[in-house]
Parts: structure tokens; C-alpha cells; sequence
């Protein structure tokens, strides 16, 4: 009984909260100018940065988020038990709970009543005469598992109904980022899967008889991967201290670092520490005077490099990157990311270094029309000397991409963290300083 009250409980949550998942992906584009030096350059402390309300310069589409990252709710499973489902840049799927041995039921939808526990007498076993589908994988999903490893899936302790089991559809719900494929493809009994970014997979069987019998249920298993190699907790900027990421148990392999430079540009290859790593916010130069934004990251360190980084390296993309209880338009947390048009991410290596993209809660959302895996937020200006979002530029912030005719088309190679110094802008009532509204993402 309590289960069933249970399920009412998670059922009338999904109800409250159904369904906003396809974000639109309205293709508005960059827009960048033919022809900017036709464009007149807006001072960028002049009054089109005074409007706290929106971004006049920017015409990235808002992306709005269905759910607050890292919050977590209740589900109902596709085998009807009480799952748990975990918001990222949106609702994760509904992970069953573990198995639990002092019932008659399949917990974890895997298909298999009371896998794992002692044999319980009292357990008839149901004969149906459509198939159950029941999924199995090795290595043990319960052990440690890492990024690279290839998991062999099994349908074998499927049971059969009156006729016999002939196909086998695999699919999965994959962490942001993920291109992981089922080999040699996903309609064979015993496909295998190389898990290639970390985070939470739930892998779904569907199957039918030779009788056309489709199966009673879909069967599910979650597997948990970890980023390899497995690494000794370290703090990662260069200051001594994180300001996001702040698990470092979790979080090994990237940290979020504070902090301000003064050298411009964040993606090109050509971007190094100039001041021997003595930025950042806690660090013996708060203000990066003479710094580069690679020097917010400590020795061993580096800016991230692209999106495909941050989703190998982060078990929860970009969720966790601001800290809890972070005011609004508070965190921006830039990495090195190549684009040459329409805020849409280009693979690492690419040429390009159009607009500012990362983690954190300051600056426009992105939606998965910009191709940029599990990043969240861009700054993008179709104008020259701006970086397009006015509460991170003065007399709201210290992000500054200053660099004269067409300069909106190279955000990313022009851009410091070096106004406001000595607390000259406010934002929301508060003095903001160089070192304030974020910085970089390093990763090892
Ligand atoms: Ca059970
Ligand atoms: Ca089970
Ligand atoms: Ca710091
Ligand atoms: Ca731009």
C-alpha cells in the first residue's frame, strides 16, 4: 500500500511538471553584420550596457531551462516501481531504484524479479505469453566503472512467452555529449557499447516473438561512469581554492576558477600563462593584471578545450559549475571553444573564435540546436567592442571583448576580465570587482 501511495505521489509530480522537454530550437542565427565596419561602434560603458533587463546586442535565442541543475524528483518507471530522475541542462530519465530482495518484484526494471538476492520461495514466476525482455551487463554495473570501457550487453536471461524471441531493439538514454553506439548495431541479442563520457546511462530492450508478440514490458538498466584514468582529488586553479565544481571527489578532472586577466582571448591556441599563474581570486594578483586567462589554472592544469572536454571530464556536464546558492547572473565560467558563426560549437582543432562559450548562470542559454554537448551559456555579440550580454560587461561586470571593427566576429580571441577594478561597477545593489562574475574551466 505505501508503494502504491507511493507511486501516486511520483505520478502527480510528473503531471505538475509534464512536459516541456523539446526546447525550441528556434534557428535564430548570430547574425553577425556583411559588412561591420559599417557598424558603429557602441562604448562599451556607454548606456546601451545600462539596460539590466535584457541583452540588446544579443540575438542568440533564449534557451529556458525546464529544471534547476542538480535538483532532483521523483518518477514513475516504465516498470511502474518509484525512480528518481536528476536535472542537468534538462530532465535526466527516470533511473529505477536498486533491487530490493524482500518482494516479489522487479525493482530495477531490468527484467529479472529479485536479481542478485537469495532465492525466495515464496516468489511464483508469472507466465505470460508475450516476452519478457531482461537485460544484463558485464562488467557488473554495481563495481567501478570508467569512461572507455566497452560494456557487453546481454539479452540472454530474457524469458520467452508462448513463442520464441526473434528481435531485439536496444536504445539509450546517453549523458549530453555522448556518440556512443551499439556494435555491430542495436537490433542483435548481445551488442556491445563503449561508454565514451561520463555520467548516468539507462540502457532500453524492447523485443518481439516469432508469433508478432510484442514484449510484456521494456526492460532497463542504469550504469554509472566515472572519468578515466581515476585521479587524485586536486584543486585545479591556480589560487588554491574553487569557486564551482566544488566536489573535488567528483569533480577530479575540471574545476571552476575565478578570477581576472588582463592578456586578451581564451580560445586560440596561442592563449598561456603570462604571470607565472599568480591570478585569480584568491590568489596574489585578484585583479589578473598582466595575467592571462590560462593562468587561472594551477600547474598540471589547462582552459578546457572545447565541449567535448568539459563532457568527458564532468559527470554532470555543466550542472554543478555554479554553487549552490549563487545569485542571479552571478557565474560565467568561459573555456576554449572554436565557432565561427551563430554561436554553434565547432569541433576541437576547428579555426574560428567567434563569441565566449561555458558554464555557469550569467550570459544566454543554449539550447542543443548550437551543437555545443553539454555547455550552457554563450556570450555573443553581433556588435563590435561587446561581448553581448550586458550584466557581464561595466558598469555591471568586468568582461570586456574589446578589439575594434569586427571584432564581433572574435569574441573568443579578444576577451579580458580586467574592468571594474577596485569594485567600480555594482550589480543587484553589490560592488563588482575584476575577480567577480566567474572566469575559466580547467581540466586535466
Ligand atoms: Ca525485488
Ligand atoms: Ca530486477
Ligand atoms: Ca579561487
Ligand atoms: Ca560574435
Amino acid at each position: 500500500m505505501t508503494r502504491l501511495m507511493a507511486l501516486t505521489a511520483a505520478a502527480a509530480l510528473l503531471v505538475a511538471c509534464s512536459d516541456t522537454t523539446s526546447s525550441s530550437a528556434s534557428d535564430t542565427s548570430d547574425a553577425d553584420p556583411l559588412f561591420p565596419d559599417l557598424i558603429e561602434a557602441d562604448t562599451v560603458d556607454g548606456d546601451t550596457a545600462t539596460d539590466t533587463s535584457t541583452a540588446s546586442t544579443d540575438t542568440v535565442e533564449p534557451f529556458a531551462y525546464e529544471c534547476e541543475p542538480l535538483a532532483t524528483e521523483a518518477c514513475v518507471t516504465s516498470c511502474l516501481t518509484v525512480g528518481e530522475r536528476l536535472c542537468l541542462k534538462e530532465w535526466g530519465p527516470c533511473v529505477p531504484p536498486p533491487e530490493k530482495c524482500d518482494n516479489c518484484e522487479d525493482d530495477d526494471c531490468d527484467g529479472v524479479v529479485n536479481d542478485g538476492c537469495p532465492p525466495n520461495p515464496v516468489c511464483q514466476p508469472v507466465e505470460h505469453d508475450c516476452p519478457t525482455p531482461a537485460i544484463t551487463v558485464t562488467p557488473d554495473p554495481s563495481t567501478d566503472l570508467f569512461t572507455g570501457t566497452v560494456l557487453q550487453l546481454s539479452s540472454d536471461s530474457s524469458i520467452a512467452g508462448d513463442g520464441t524471441i526473434v528481435t531485439w531493439q536496444w536504445s539509450v538514454q546517453a549523458p549530453p555529449g555522448s556518440s556512443a553506439t551499439f556494435q555491430p548495431s542495436a537490433t542483435v541479442a548481445n551488442p556491445t557499447f563503449t561508454v565514451d563520457v561520463a555520467g548516468s546511462y539507462l540502457f532500453l530492450l524492447d523485443v518481439a516473438d516469432d508469433l508478432g508478440t510484442a514484449g510484456c514490458q521494456q526492460a532497463q538498466l542504469a550504469v554509472s561512469i566515472q572519468v578515466y584514468p581515476p585521479l587524485e582529488p586536486e584543486v585545479g586553479c591556480a589560487d588554491g581554492e574553487r569557486e564551482g565544481f566544488l566536489d573535488t571527489d567528483t569533480y577530479t578532472h575540471i574545476a571552476a576558477c575565478s578570477g581576472g586577466w588582463s592578456v586578451p582571448g581564451i580560445t586560440p591556441d596561442s592563449v598561456v600563462p603570462t604571470c607565472n599563474r599568480q591570478g585569480g581570486d584568491d590568489g596574489a594578483n585578484p585583479a589578473g593584471t598582466g595575467c592571462a586567462s590560462a593562468d587561472l589554472c594551477a600547474t598540471g592544469w589547462h582552459l578546457c578545450a572545447g565541449w567535448e572536454e568539459v563532457a568527458a571530464k564532468s559527470p554532470t556536464g555543466c550542472a554543478g559549475a555554479t554553487p549552490p546558492g549563487a545569485s542571479s547572473e552571478s557565474y560565467f565560467f568561459a573555456i576554449s571553444q572554436a565557432s565561427v558563426n551563430g554561436s554553434v560549437c565547432e569541433p576541437v582543432g576547428s579555426a574560428g573564435d567567434n563569441d565566449v562559450f561555458g558554464c555557469g548562470n550569467l550570459g544566454n542559454g543554449m539550447g542543443g540546436d548550437k551543437h555545443c554537448g553539454p555547455l550552457d551559456r554563450v556570450l555573443a555579440s553581433t556588435q563590435p567592442d561587446s561581448c553581448g550580454w550586458n550584466q557581464a560587461m561595466p558598469p555591471l561586470g568586468p568582461w570586456e571583448c574589446i578589439g575594434g571593427s569586427g571584432s564581433d566576429l572574435h569574441e573568443g580571441a579578444t576577451v579580458t576580465k580586467k574592468a571594474c577594478a577596485n569594485t567600480s561597477c555594482s550589480y543587484d545593489g553589490k560592488p563588482i570587482d575584476t575577480r567577480d562574475k566567474g572566469g575559466v574551466l580547467c581540466c586535466r
